[in-house]
């Protein structure tokens, strides 16, 4: 189990210190097979050195991120030196033995501290070292592994000591430090790849105490840094349940950030109304008109600058919450009439990617649903095209259709929101329920669009949209009976399209 060293192979990023170890090496009689910038380190030293490039017989390619990855290189470490097969294959193929691998890993984490770029953090991802090191540490039966520069000194002391004879021990116990090198540096790359969701985590450090939580009897805290996202100009403290607001409504908004003027009310998390228009007035107004029952003690947002007139036509109305990129003076003064009005600015800065809830007794993680339906994804089912302003307003329906809770149905007319149907346990049901609140607010279904989260299973939802005056359809598509909707839309002179993404929303 003590094993003579016959050859190593360097290729360390820190050199520093290297030189007393390349001297007892060459005193030992051991060949040393080096990269680049340690070869030439150890040729300055006076000492022999083989290229590995002359073992592999390739040169070190696309900009040195390929260099000692060969079979040449990995088959001399990782040869069982006990296996007549192993042995005879380094024959054939003509593969040295290497009994010593030293390596000091490019320094990930400095960079990555140093404020480096991208593109220069990821060139520092060592992808031929770390492999050197797995593979040597793995077969620490023949072979020691060095992996880091702060094991120098330890392993200089084994040579001399033992004259470049090594025990199983010692092996091993460098192998298990190499292991503990490659997985932190595998680690400290997940972790600088997250550092969005690892920031995230760090904010549940700072935890503020709501009033209370969904309803007055319960506790309520909220884990984050508000201050990063908005600017508060005005009014009470955010609920709970007004930060949920907030949240569906920045979200939903996200969806129109770059579009014309456009206003959102929601109330529990849904959209109540919505519309763009060429002015911000009208779009508020004619949001406010899809709803104006739940539009009370709502939360209002924009995607635009809310000015005087806007100012004026809101302050009418009693809200929770306003939300805008920014306000003009005169706005403000208005809007800060009324004492208990939270008024926000909402900055530029993405919202985290990604979601977390309780779910029994652990927590929930996704991805951010981050599809938006447009024309690039669509197939149109039926033989009727939708014309190209019914295509307009079944995009939009589409975006607030994925942004309320699931079953639900969205109807839109010339960008404005009619009605939905929300969180019902039913697509039919959800249906009538944007039906009847149509009519309820007097609205002329003939020629609305209808959006849905998700397939229809069965033709009824066409058959009672057809009846109530919409024309063109926006679905994913995907049930084993599209066909049957199909089918009557085409019989009924009604136009369907297809996103092929579900937009549920629980
Ligand atoms: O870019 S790499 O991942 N590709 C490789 O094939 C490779 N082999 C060794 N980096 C590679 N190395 C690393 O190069 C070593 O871990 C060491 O940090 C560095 C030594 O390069 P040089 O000897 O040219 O200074």
């Amino acid at each position: 189990t003590t094993k003579k060293a016959k050859s190593a192979l360097i290729s360390v990023f820190h050199k520093d210190g290297l030189g007393p170890i390349v001297q007892k090496l060459n005193e030992l009689g051991v060949t040393i097979y080096s990269t680049g910038g340690t070869e030439n380190f150890i040729k300055e030293l006076g000492i022999n050195v083989v290229p590995v490039e002359d073992l592999t017989s390739y040169p070190s390619i696309l900009g040195g991120r390929v260099k000692t990855l060969h079979p040449k290189v990995f088959g001399g470490i990782l040869a069982r030196r006990e296996n007549k097969n192993d042995l005879s294959q380094l024959d054939e193929f003509e593969i040295p033995e290497i009994d010593i691998v030293i390596v000091d890993l490019y320094p990930f984490e400095k960079t990555v501290a140093s404020g480096a770029s991208e593109q220069d953090i990821i060139e520092k991802i060592d992808i031929g070292g770390i492999s050197l090191i797995r593979a040597a540490a793995k077969n620490f039966k023949d072979v020691i592994c060095v992996s880091s520069m702060n094991q120098y000194n330890e392993f200089l002391q084994i040579m001399t000591d033992g004259s470049g004879e090594t025990s199983i021990e010692q092996r091993k116990n460098f192998a298990a430090k190499s292991f503990a090198i490659s997985s932190h540096y595998d680690s400290a790359i997940f972790k600088y790849l997250n550092k969005n969701e690892l920031a995230f985590r760090e904010s549940f450090d700072s935890a503020s105490i709501l009033r209370y939580g969904e309803n007055p009897h319960q506790n309520g805290y909220f884990f984050g840094n508000l201050d990063d996202l908005f600017e508060k100009l005005h009014g009470k403290e955010l609920s709970y349940n007004n930060l949920l607001d907030v949240d569906a409504a920045v979200n939903l908004m996200s969806e129109f950030k770059n579009d014309a003027p456009t206003f959102a009310i929601l109330k529990h998390n849904n959209a109540c109304g919505l519309s763009q228009r060429a002015t911000l007035k009208e779009a508020y107004v004619d949001a406010l008109a899809g709803d104006p029952t739940s539009a009370f003690g709502g939360v209002l947002i924009s995607n635009k600058t809310i000015d005087v007139d806007t100012a004026e036509e809101i302050h009418k109305l009693f809200c929770e919450v306003v939300i805008a990129p920014s306000y003009t003076d005169e706005a403000l003064k208005i809007l800060k009439g009324k004492k208990n009005r939270i008024i926000l600015i909402q900055k530029d800065i993405d919202l985290p990617n990604f979601q977390y809830r309780t779910a029994l007794n652990g927590v929930l993680y996704q991805e951010k649903d981050n599809k938006t339906d447009d024309a690039s994804v669509i197939k149109t089912a039926t033989i009727l095209e939708p014309t190209s302003s019914e295509l307009e307003d079944l995009f939009f329906a589409s975006k607030i259709c994925k942004h309320t809770k699931s079953n639900t149905i969205v109807l839109a007319k010339n960008k404005q929101l009619l009605a939905s149907g929300t969180g019902q346990t039913s697509r039919v049901d959800a249906l009538e329920q944007a039906i009847a609140k149509a009519t309820h607010f007097k609205f002329d279904l003939t020629n609305a669009v209808m959006a849905s989260d998700a397939f229809f299973p069965f033709p009824d939802c066409v058959e009672i949209a057809k009846n109530a005056g919409i024309n063109a359809v926006i679905q994913p598509g995907g049930s084993i009976k599209d066909q049957l909707s199909i089918d009557y839309c085409n019989n009924n002179k009604m136009s369907m399209i297809f996103t092929g993404t579900r937009h549920f929303k629980h």
